[in-house]
């Protein structure tokens, strides 16, 4: 691994871990008071609010503007790192046209333009280019000062291979990175291969990566670094994802910790939890029949039929499908979660808003293996010694799930050219709520 920011492993601004969890964050909607504003009024009036809202927007943007450039001049800010000082004659790292201010309205835009060319695919070789001057890394710290745009590029780690790093885009005010590490063949290291497949997010505060004042090359290698496997032990509040899962598992098996995470409370024994039934499926939490019809809740939900009257769950107005227009694939997923497919296609989200995140990555299948097979491989094990069972969808798919039951790998019966890797990640503190979903997920999976 690098150790490039080993001396300043801790930022000097303190991120408030219970705010970097990801679970924390809500997603708004427009209320609805505000959807049907344009109806009302007079053409006169909605005149005069135009003006007001331009005029107002304006005279904003050129305070901005002026305080930025103000800012910028005064040199107000200085490095808090041990590397070398910014030399005035290159670009500064925050452009004045372009004031962090103004993220909240770019991020929008920034979806729909979202490819891996926004930093080039860049591939950044750890081992012997200049980590300040690299272009992917210049360009992702850029974007990352410019309001965290979205971004994607690739870095060569001598134990991991290529890593990809991801800027996600905002959510609210902070700005989301995430990390995948590549398939366990390459990856080097014979400990490390247990992040095969894995990722993990990390929140950080865009006024705090501001305050730092890096050059966007610095910037870009701060995040990874505070994002890379190093830095997300059990004890980091900034980070989710499978990668930290796995960590500490591995910290778990060490006698580090005692604790795992604990299924969440069900009351009525119908296979969904209290926060299920409450958060996605209407039902009653304490009766395993909501509908009465001689089926519980959870073997509706499971066969896809609604639990909480007549019919199928896909008419019931619980869940929303989604097709995958790059992978060809449609899934169901529960319409209280809120989706995001910033990266087109290859990493989905499903935000619960109450308890982490659902996600869905699509892997290369090259050789077509089955799935136990390729899942042997990943591993590094060999096919006899996997103890989990293989189970297969009424989609002609089959799956098997990891050994935590929180991630399943997802291909077509005997093999199909494309792993569809489905992953919960709770909540960092909190119970395993909604592993019930994530098999109806599987169970609606369908190849197009
Ligand atoms: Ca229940
Ligand atoms: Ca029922």
């Amino acid at each position: 691994m690098f150790n490039f920011f080993k001396k300043n492993k801790q930022p000097t601004v303190a991120l408030a871990p219970a705010e970097m969890s990801l679970a924390n964050i809500e997603f708004h909607t427009m209320p609805e008071k505000f959807k049907n504003a344009g109806g009302t009024g007079t053409a006169a009036s909605k005149k005069f609010g135009l003006v007001i809202v331009v005029g107002g927007g304006l005279i904003l943007i050129a305070g901005v503007v002026l305080l930025s450039w103000y800012v910028y001049q005064s040199g107000g800010k200085k490095p808090v790192s041990q590397i070398a000082p910014v030399e005035q004659s290159e670009t500064p790292a925050v452009t004045p046209e372009a004031p962090l201010e103004s993220a909240e309205q770019t991020d929008t835009s920034a979806a729909e333009d979202l490819t891996e060319k926004d930093c080039g695919g860049g591939l950044f070789n750890g081992s012997a280019a200049d980590y300040e001057t690299d272009a992917f890394l210049v360009c992702l710290g850029e974007r990352i000062n410019n309001g965290c745009l979205p971004a994607a590029g690739k870095i060569t780690d001598e134990i991991f291979g290529e890593i990809k790093l991801s800027v996600l885009g905002l959510r609210q005010d902070k700005c989301l990175a995430q990390i995948d590490y590549p398939d366990a063949y390459a990856i080097a290291s014979d400990k490390m291969k247990i992040y095969a497949n894995t990722y993990a997010q990390c929140l950080y505060g865009l006024g705090d990566l501001s305050s730092l004042n890096y050059q966007p090359g610095q910037l870009a290698a701060y995040i990874y670094e505070q994002t890379s496997v190093n830095n997300i032990g059990p004890d980091n509040g900034n980070c989710l994802g499978t990668a930290v899962d796995r960590s500490r598992e591995q910290a778990k098996f060490a006698g580090e910790e005692e604790t795992a995470a604990q299924a969440g409370v069900d009351a009525d024994g119908d296979l969904l939890t209290d926060l299920e039934e409450t958060a996605v499926f209407a039902t009653n939490i304490n009766k395993s029949d909501t509908d009465g019809d001689g089926y519980s809740d959870g073997a509706e939900v499971l066969n896809l039929y609604n639990p909480a009257g007549a019919g199928k769950l896909a008419d019931s107005g619980l869940i929303a499908e989604y097709l995958n227009g790059k992978y060809g694939y449609v899934v169901f997923y529960p319409k209280s979660f809120h989706l995001e497919d910033q990266l087109g296609g290859d990493n989905v989200f499903f935000f619960s808003g109450v308890d982490g995140s659902i996600q869905i990555l699509t892997q290369d299948n090259p050789d077509k293996e089955d799935i136990k097979s390729w899942y042997a491989r990943l591993v590094g094990t060999p096919a006899a010694d996997i103890t989990q069972t293989v189970s297969a969808t009424k989609n002609n798919l089959e799956y098997i799930y990891s050994p935590d039951g929180l991630t399943a790998y997802v291909t077509l019966s005997g093999g199909g050219g494309k792993i569809f890797v489905l992953t919960y990640s709770p909540e960092e503190s909190g119970a395993i709520q909604f592993k019930t979903v994530l098999q109806i997920m599987i169970n609606s999976f369908q190849l197009k």
